[in-house]
Parts: C-alpha cells; sequence; structure tokens
C-alpha cells in the first residue's frame, strides 16, 4: 500500500521554541501532568466524516481538496483508500482514536442491504490495521440526517416506516461499534425537532426518540457492548429547533424518559455556544449531574450564528475545559476534533497543521487548568462564598433539616441581613490571566 501524506513523518514534540509547522510545542504525550501522561488526559480522536469525506464543499461552492486518496469516488476501492489515509494519518499525528458515523465508511446503496454489505467489507478491513497499529475507535453514530428520508427526523418522524429505516441504522451502527470495540455511541438529533409547530406532536415526537433510544439501550446490552450511550446536544441547524438543546434540556429528557442510566452527555463547543452558552456551562451542567461522557473539542465562531466546527485555537476556552474535565476526574469517552479545516486550507499539509493547532491548544488547555487547580485562589475563594453554609442555620439549611419557619424567624431576629459579600470577578479574572500569562 503506497504512502499517502508523502514528505509528512511522523508529527514530534519539539517545545513551545520551536518555528517547525509540522511539530507539537505544548502536547508531550508522555508528560506527566497531576499525575498521569498527557495522552491519558487528553485521548483525541479524529472524526472520520471531516477528516476523510470532507473536501470543503459549501452551499456556494465545490469541494477545495482532493479526498479520493486516488480512488475512484462512491466505490469500495475509495472507501478502502480512506481506510489507508485514516490510519497513516492517525499514526503520523500521534492519534489513538477515531469516531464514525456509518455511511462515512461506505457509499450508501439504494438497498440498506447493500449497504450493510459494505459495512462489513470495510470494518474487516479497519480492524486489520486496528490491530496491526493499536488505534481504537472512540465512537460510533449512525447517521440519520442525510438522506431525504429523514426531512422530518429519525425518532421524530411522522412516518413509522422511515422509523423503521432510523432502527435498522442504528442497529447495523451499534453491532460495528461493538466490532471495533467502541467506547460509546452516540446519538445526535440532527433532524429530531421541528420547523414549525403547526405541524407537529411535540409530546408524541419525544416519546418516539426515547422509544427508540430504549430500543438501542436493550439491543446494544444484548450484544455485549457495556459503553455509554451519549446524547450530543445541539439548540439548531439544521432544524429549525433541536429536542436535545443543550446539556440541561438533554438531561431532564434523559431523566424524564428513565434513560439516564445508560446515558451521558458528548459535549461539542460549538453545539454549546449556539445555545447561547459557554462551552464551559455546558460541560459544568454534565459533570454536576454526573453525565459527563466525551468531547467534541472545536469552536465556533462567535461573530457567526451556525455551527463553523473549527479547529480549536481559544487556549481561554480549552483551559475552562479541562478545568471542568479535571474537576470530573477525567472523562470515560475522549476528545473528538469534530472539525474541519478551512476552505482555503486545502493541502494535506493544512490537515496536519490543524491538528497540530487543536492538540497543542488543548496541552495548553490541559497544564494550565492543571495550574489553576494547583495553585488554589480560585477554589479557595469559591469554597470560602458559601462559608455561611457551614454553621449554624447554613449548615441545617444544607443539610435539609430546616424549615420555612425557622428560616423566616432566623431573618426576623436578624432585622437585616448584612450584604452577602463581594463577588471579585475581576480578581479571579486576574488570577486566571496570572496563571496563563504569568
Ligand atoms: C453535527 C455534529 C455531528 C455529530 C455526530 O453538528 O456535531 O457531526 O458529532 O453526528
Ligand atoms: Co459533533
Amino acid at each position: 500500500m503506497a504512502e499517502i501524506f508523502t514528505g509528512i513523518s511522523s508529527i514530534r514534540y519539539e517545545g513551545p521554541e520551536s518555528k517547525n509547522a509540522l511539530a507539537f510545542k505544548f502536547y508531550d504525550a508522555d508528560r506527566v501532568v497531576m499525575g498521569k501522561p498527557m495522552s491519558e488526559h487528553l485521548p483525541f480522536a479524529m472524526a472520520w466524516w471531516h477528516n476523510l469525506c470532507n473536501g470543503g464543499k459549501d452551499m456556494f461552492g465545490d469541494p477545495t481538496t482532493d479526498k479520493s486518496f486516488g480512488a475512484e469516488a462512491n466505490t469500495m476501492a475509495h472507501a478502502k483508500a480512506k481506510v489507508d489515509a485514516g490510519f497513516e494519518f492517525m499514526q503520523k499525528v500521534g492519534i489513538r482514536y477515531f469516531c464514525f458515523h456509518d455511511i462515512d465508511l461506505v457509499p450508501e446503496a439504494d438497498d440498506i442491504n447493500e449497504t450493510n454489505r459494505r459495512l462489513d467489507e470495510v470494518t474487516d478491513y479497519m480492524l486489520e490495521k486496528m490491530k496491526t497499529t493499536g488505534i481504537q475507535c472512540l465512537w460510533g453514530t449512525a447517521n440519520m440526517f442525510g438522506n431525504p428520508r429523514y426531512m422530518n427526523g429519525a425518532g421524530s418522524t411522522n412516518s413509522a416506516e422511515v422509523f423503521c429505516f432510523a432502527a435498522a441504522q442504528i442497529k447495523k451502527a451499534l453491532e460495528l461499534t461493538v466490532k471495533l470495540g467502541g467506547r460509546g455511541y452516540v446519538f445526535w438529533g440532527g433532524r429530531e425537532g421541528y420547523e414549525t409547530l403547526l405541524n407537529t406532536d411535540m409530546k408524541f415526537e419525544q416519546e418516539n426518540i426515547a422509544r427508540l433510544m430504549h430500543m438501542a439501550v436493550n439491543y446494544g446490552r444484548s450484544i455485549g457492548f457495556k459503553g455509554d450511550f451519549y446524547i450530543e446536544p445541539k439548540p439548531k441547524e439544521p432544524m429549525k429547533h433541536q429536542y436535545d438543546y443543550d446539556a440541561s434540556t438533554a438531561i431532564g429528557f434523559l431523566r424524564a424518559h428513565g434513560l439516564d442510566k445508560d446515558f451521558k452527555l458528548n459535549i461539542e463547543a460549538n453545539h454549546a455556544t449556539l445555545a447561547g452558552h459557554t462551552f464551559q456551562h455546558d460541560l459544568c451542567v454534565s459533570r454536576i449531574n454526573g453525565m459527563l461522557g466525551s468531547i467534541d473539542a472545536n469552536q465556533g465562531d462567535l461573530l457567526l450564528g451556525w455551527d463553523t466546527d473549527e479547529f480549536p485555537f481559544d487556549v481561554y476556552d480549552a483551559t475552562m475545559c479541562m478545568y471542568e474535565v479535571l474537576k470530573a476526574g477525567g472523562i470515560s469517552g475522549g476528545l473528538n476534533f469534530d472539525a474541519k479545516t478551512r476552505r482555503p486550507s486545502y493541502t494535506y499539509e493544512n490537515m496536519f497543521e490543524a491538528f497540530i493547532l487543536g492538540m497543542d491548544t488543548y496541552a495548553l488547555g490541559l497544564l494550565k487548568a492543571a495550574a489553576i487547580i494547583e495553585d488554589g485562589r480560585v477554589d479557595e475563594f469559591v469554597k470560602d462564598r458559601y462559608a455561611s453554609y457551614q454553621d449554624g442555620i447554613g449548615a441545617r439549611i444544607a443539610s435539609g433539616e430546616a424549615t420555612l419557619e425557622e428560616c423566616a424567624a432566623n431573618a426576623l431576629k436578624l432585622k437585616a441581613p448584612k450584604l452577602p459579600g463581594s463577588g471579585k470577578q475581576e480578581y479571579l479574572e486576574s488570577i486566571v490571566n496570572s496563571v496563563l500569562f504569568g
């Protein structure tokens, strides 16, 4: 098998002073941070769809990057060439995981039986490569948004026939995830929402999504899938409104339908910002509910109102992300670069530069988050801020013993409360700046 990314060798750590575009400046896989090597804190994954399938086509123009990898488009030869390219790429960049949708792997046939046969063939080929390289599957999923049959949703569709096709795709994608030893299985409900409530039975649609998820859990467990199922929240795009709006909404949905033992969340940075939150907000909501499973590590452009899926560059955001991850005691999933190079970055070398940027940004985020925690001033301030709940009436409130009458009597005795203490936001922000740049 011929080398695809010729002229590019394995990417190595050279340190912050390096001017070599094809070297890591901050990601040093073996460097130990808070007792664990960076590579364990940061289980990076490659998204099959962006890195191997997306050539930069957008609504206004054709692809700018040739992702044929020497094969004819829409053939099994091309599917296998993508496997060759993907494994060579992951090995060279030092990534140990990948994520996939079913139809990222093979061209979809008119007959789903033929699509399934193609999927069996390509995953046999992938398994061989996984054995020789040690590269693993982070998660799998079924694309239930691209095919026109999903125009009204998959679990939420008005058509029972289409619902069955969604079930068939999930069944197969779960089998493939188990075959490839995937850690997780993702539901991203791109079309699970509505364009207008005038034609939508929202209650029935949401119940049907839950029914489909229960079916998936039952089947997955019956074939030995031990990993986590994930919901990946997103508020909109492609639909006007998507049911998995944000972390809070998805957690409420999972609890309401008895799915919270089998599901966690896959939080994507650009989806959180589309929901009007910071990335850290949705990570924090997931963490405090014990639901932080995996992360789609990318970033959006706050000047634009859509999902730009950029490689992460914002060190503040990556720092606050890794702060949440460290507070959660790590994640059982990974950090999937659900990101694509910008359309004018069309060379193979640019693909490597993009991953170097993303991995270095998260390495910095990890180092800086660890430094904020080790510095201790932020944590100490937060702890002190709630000190009034440590004894007296505060302790009784926090333990759930206090009654409304007791609290009210306390207020009447005090006549007027003291001010609750300064929030000192500017002081805390300046601590973060000193840790980042000091
Ligand atoms: C779309 C998105 C998806 C999911 C998997 O915005 O993030 O690629 O990650 O379906
Ligand atoms: Co995503």
